[in-house]
């Protein structure tokens, strides 16, 4: 594994988000055979977006660590977690879920922009992804981040692809419209290699472009939490949902589901 400059910590807290160039390429074969598993035997969580002008799906699902060895082997072993510790300036790094995106060739869907704290029964300043992908993403369909953005306080209403909201009754901000005022913000955009990483934070504003090339755009999220997680109740159904989870707000973040994988 790679390792984590102080340089890029410092890149990280500062701006929210930093690119690791190969940091997970010794795990992209394996990666790449557990998305053929995962969309062979898509969990009850599989939410798969067709395009109602017929372009290729944009298949998304969550929470596949525990039964798919190849996204197991990369959430214990793969030195993600000690990484993950190191750039959240946290002692302690805790999975929290794996998130699998492949916009099929041609997929006319945009990821919307977002953050993705709000979506989520946890909370904590301490937090990281690393979306990592498996195919080639060039400069056109790169994802975008707003540097600096996880620390503007804001939690923007958490919305579904749809637009409409997410947790009932919620009147809170709506997300930038980025269409118009994207030149006021700082954006963060890199094209990548298979292996390559991007690290962002949970608050931290970001959105993709549709699939425009003749290529698959397979990625995973891992998700991680520090030292100060806690469950938080929403007034809905997070997403991830976690249905069989009895959660108590405020409390500890922690549970089989999410194990504590640094230190070992
Ligand atoms: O892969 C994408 O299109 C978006 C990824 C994303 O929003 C995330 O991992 O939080």
């Amino acid at each position: 594994m790679v390792g984590i400059s102080d340089d890029l910590v410092d890149a990280f807290d500062r701006d929210g988000v930093v690119l690791i160039p190969g940091m997970l390429a010794a795990a992209v074969t394996d990666l790449a055979g557990a998305v053929a598993e995962n969309m062979a035997a898509p969990s009850r969580f599989e939410r798969t977006y067709r395009p109602a002008d017929g372009t290729a799906p944009f298949f998304q699902d969550f929470c596949n660590w525990q039964r798919i060895p190849g996204y197991r082997n990369a959430v214990l072993n793969s030195g993600m977690a000690e990484a993950a510790a190191k750039l959240m300036r946290s002692n302690t790094a805790r999975f929290f879920h794996d998130h699998v995106l492949v916009k099929e060739p041609g997929n006319s869907m945009p990821t919307p922009w977002h953050q993705d704290q709000p979506y989520y029964l946890v909370d904590g300043a301490k937090s990281v992804s690393f979306w990592v992908p498996l195919d080639p993403v060039p400069a056109e369909i790169a994802l975008e981040y707003v540097a600096g953005s996880h620390k503007w306080g804001k939690d923007f209403r958490p919305e579904r692809f749809d637009g409409t909201s997410l947790y009932a009754g919620d009147e809170s901000e709506r997300v930038p419209d980025m269409a118009t005022r994207k030149n006021e913000f700082e954006i963060r955009s890199w094209p990548m290699q298979p292996g390559d990483v991007i690290a962002f934070a949970f608050r931290t504003l970001h959105g993709a472009p549709a699939n425009t090339t003749a290529n698959r755009r397979r990625a995973i999220s891992f998700r991680w939490v520090g030292d100060d997680a806690h469950f938080v109740k929403r007034n809905g159904r997070t997403s991830p949902p976690f249905p069989d989870l009895e959660i108590q707000d405020g409390a500890p973040f922690e549970g089989a589901e999410f194990p504590q994988v640094w230190p070992k």
